[in-house]
């Protein structure tokens, strides 16, 4: 009987000692995730910044007077396009990869490309369809209709009115986007524009007015009626909340450039473009930077501007420098007096998409080796092959305690390239701020090619081509654990294959 007992208590505690291991193995193979940052992205903005390249339409009177800031005394008659189509606009973007087009409703003539209600300065006193058209109509249809999504915008500054400055305005103003957001179906992204240049015509006053930049619009309450009524809008401006201005008007974020700001920070119309350039390590709001740029030296068509359109080469710089530097493209195209994208324009935008395309058609890193010097605890979750996959939702990571480390990957055999694009799975926030890419020379040392800062949703770094089967990327520095989730590798074009294609 003793011997039984003794026997079934050893079997029971065999059995829980079973347990006890296997639930204390499991807990140990068991991912830990990684830290989310204090700033993380809402998924609206995540989806906005993945449509990388949008697009810009300036269309107003000033495309018909020759200005680029209209005085807002220009008569409706002016505004005659003669052979205006919409669907070209839209087609020719949406082939350039344009996934989103911003239209001027009201430029700061204040003349309104849809028939307004609350004021004669639009589009009904014009020839255009005999004062029937409505031109944002046209537009937002178009957009919908072939799949891109609709910006519009619609600048606080307004030198037709002359209640311009008073209390009255901001109502009129209201009442104007409430149009806007209301009548033409889904309106994904709103621009404010913070220029103010203060003189006028202001209804025939001819004066300079001055605003408080901080109190006259109210921004709050405008940015609550726009998200009232579109729940799903972004909104630019100088300080965001969604998307900001990058500080200069040339196409470029800066190097560093952070996801971050401090929204508070900034007044709309008066901000420190350094600040906006960069973004800030310790801003506490995620916002979208955005590169502005004209695909002609102004923002509106200009028929002595045709020889100056930007070449494909410029195009493609100014893309390096937005999208491969963790922010948005945003290039203006802008109606000539016809209605219609000019041709030059499509040009050098068609050139500028097979460079883009052909650039990125081969990526040189499928087939490599890859060996992280630490993994997350050793876990398949976290393996250095994540960066292969192209998916932003999987990626290598480390244990927190490390505070630099590598991926080293060999390739096949040995490859010419001069260009890597890396990404961060910025879901959980933006960490890395110095990165270093090596290759392995002939003699078995290895070579810096590059010395990096930021990565953010995408960085794209060009060097002068190199040769070589071993290459190694080594993360200096990261504000949290260390997580990278994409690494490719191309060899740009020769630029005379490509030009060859269109002679
Ligand atoms: C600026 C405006 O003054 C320009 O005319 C243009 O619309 C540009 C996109 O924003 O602030």
């Amino acid at each position: 009987m003793k011997r039984y007992i003794t026997k079934n208590l050893a079997v029971i505690i065999l059995f829980i000692g079973i347990i006890i291991i296997s639930s204390c193995s499991y807990r140990e193979s068991k991912p830990m995730d990684i830290t989310t940052c204090k700033v993380v992205p809402p998924q609206k903005l995540l989806d906005y910044q993945q449509m990388e390249f949008v697009g810009f339409i300036h269309f107003t009177t000033n495309t018909f007077t020759g200005k680029e800031w209209g005085y807002g005394d220009e008569d409706p008659l002016v505004f005659n396009p003669t052979d205006l189509d919409v669907e070209q606009w839209v087609l020719t973007a949406k082939d350039a990869g344009i996934k989103e087009l911003i239209l001027t409703a009201k430029h700061h003539d204040g003349f309104c490309l849809w028939p307004s209600k609350y004021t004669d300065h639009s589009i009904k006193n014009s020839p255009y369809k005999n004062g029937e058209g409505d031109i944002v109509k046209e537009f937002t249809d178009a957009c919908h209709e072939h799949g891109l999504k609709v910006g519009l915008y619609l600048s606080p500054w307004d030198r037709n009115r002359s209640d311009y400055g008073m209390p009255g305005y901001v109502t009129y103003y209201k009442n104007q986007l409430t149009e806007l957001l209301s009548d033409y179906g889904e309106v994904n992204e709103i621009w404010f524009d913070g220029a103010n240049g203060g003189n006028g015509y202001y209804g025939g006053a001819n004066e300079t007015r001055k605003i408080d930049s901080k109190t006259y619009y109210g921004w709050d309450e405008i940015f609550t009626l726009a998200r009232n009524l579109q729940p799903n809008i972004k909104i630019f401006s100088d300080a965001g909340p969604d998307v900001h201005w990058i500080g200069n008007e040339h196409g470029f974020a800066g190097d560093p450039f952070w996801s971050t700001i401090t929204c508070d920070s900034i007044i709309i119309g008066k901000s420190n473009p350094a600040y906006l350039n960069s973004g800030d390590p310790d801003g506490v709001n995620w916002v979208v930077g955005q590169c502005d740029v004209s695909i002609r030296p102004g923002w509106f068509y200009h028929s002595e501007e045709d020889s100056l359109v930007k070449s494909p080469d410029q195009l493609m710089e100014i893309y390096y420098k937005s999208v491969g530097r963790n922010a948005v493209m945003l290039l203006n195209l802008p109606p000539d007096k016809r209605g219609l994208i000019h041709e030059n324009d499509i040009q050098a935008l068609k050139h500028f998409r097979d460079i883009l395309d052909s650039t990125f058609s081969s990526n040189l890193i499928k087939g490599a080796s890859v060996n992280a010097s630490n993994t997350r605890q050793n876990h398949i979750k976290f393996s250095s092959i994540n960066v292969f996959d192209g998916n932003n939702d999987s990626y290598w990571a480390t244990d927190d305690s490390v505070k630099t480390s590598n991926l080293v990957f060999e390739l096949p055999n040995e490859k010419e390239f001069d260009l890597f694009v890396l990404q961060e799975p910025i879901k959980y926030g933006q960490r890395i701020y110095s990165f270093e890419i090596d290759v392995l020379d002939d003699s078995g040392n290895w070579k810096q090619v590059f010395n990096g800062s930021t990565i953010g949703y995408k960085r794209i770094v060009k060097i002068d081509p190199v040769k070589a089967k071993k290459l190694k990327l080594t993360i200096l520095g990261a504000n949290n654990t260390i997580a990278l989730s994409n690494f490719e590798l191309y060899r740009s074009p020769e630029m005379e294959q490509i030009s060859d294609n269109y002679e």
